[in-house]
């Protein structure tokens, strides 16, 4: 049975002008990410703007990365409100020999936690893939204790989850409770954080392209080597300072562009990056980065 544990890039989708997935340049970031020495790939995320795709541009994206990933492990995002679509999603994630599911908690309708956990459990049975619990309440506006986290974790359906939360408290009770479900950390910028309080990895978009950081901070931690751990966490905070300053999407696929991957920006609603942004990109983070 292999280990699902590890560093996984939450890739990005790269978009033409009018808004078409660009196939071969989502081909390129997952080799590039594989060069970086990536575990594996959350696909169909927030990162990938995948809630404001259709279900057939979700499914070429599947298809695309499965078909580049050179046996990598992979975990595909299905969740969305339209539950119908979510299924036939988690079926394609089935066919294609992914390795887990996972969806972001309902959201919108302030379901509740029966209704939340319902929905996980038919998404989980119609598909037969074990589901892994996508945790991110500043961007779903679901907040859960540890008691909620563990009434799912406690079913054989869950893998675990991916805890996008500053909490590390909760993290720490769920992970103690359940020692055998995976917890990766969210927050990339708080990994050396998550892996201390016994998250099994991480899952972030900043790892599009600084995923060897993240792999030698997992590395460092696991030989007990906390000191120099912090100072790449360091590194990387200081990028991931000036991306939240631009917006994290924008800046992120600006650097992938000044990387030298036909990229594109985001899709609207988000608005197109500043000139000045642009330069500051240029100057605080693109020399920094390994380069494809
Ligand atoms: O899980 C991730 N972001 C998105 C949260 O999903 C949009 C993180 O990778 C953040 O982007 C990163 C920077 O704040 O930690």
């Amino acid at each position: 049975m292999k280990s699902l544990k590890g560093i996984y890039t939450a890739l990005l989708t790269p978009f033409t002008a009018d808004g078409k997935i660009k196939a071969t340049v989502l081909a390129e970031l997952v080799r590039y990410n594989l060069d970086l020495g990536a575990d594996g790939f959350y696909v169909c995320g927030s990162t990938a703007e995948a809630l404001m795709l259709t279900a057939e541009e979700r499914m070429e994206i599947m298809r695309t990365v499965k078909e580049n990933a050179k046996g990598a492990n992979l975990i595909a995002h299905i969740g969305s409100l339209n539950e119908r679509d979510a299924h036939r999603l988690a079926a394609y994630a089935r066919e294609l020999g992914y390795d887990l599911i996972s969806s972001v908690t309902p959201f919108y309708y302030k379901f509740s936690a029966k209704e939340i956990r319902d929905y996980y459990v038919r998404l989980a049975d119609s598909s037969g893939m074990k589901m892994l619990v996508y945790y991110f309440p500043a961007f779903s506006g679901v907040n859960m204790g540890a008691g909620d986290i563990s009434s799912l974790l406690a079913d054989d359906r869950f893998a675990g989850i991916k805890y996008t939360s500053n909490d590390f408290f909760t993290m720490e009770r769920c992970k103690t409770a359940y020692p055998d479900k995976l917890v990766f950390n969210g927050y990339d910028e708080m990994l050396l954080s998550g892996l201390v309080m016994g998250a099994d990895g991480g899952i972030g978009s900043t790892y599009n392209f600084m995923a060897d950081k993240f792999v030698e901070i997992r590395r460092l931690v696991e030989e007990g080597r906390i000191d120099e751990a912090r100072s790449i966490q360091q590194e990387a905070n200081r990028i991931i300072a000036v991306l939240c300053q631009v917006g994290v999407m924008q800046a992120e696929k600006e650097v992938m562009n000044q990387l030298g991957f036909d990229f594109g920006g985001c899709l609207e609603p988000f608005a197109p990056i500043s000139e000045e942004h642009r330069a500051l990109i240029a100057k605080e983070i693109v020399p920094f980065i390994r380069k494809p």
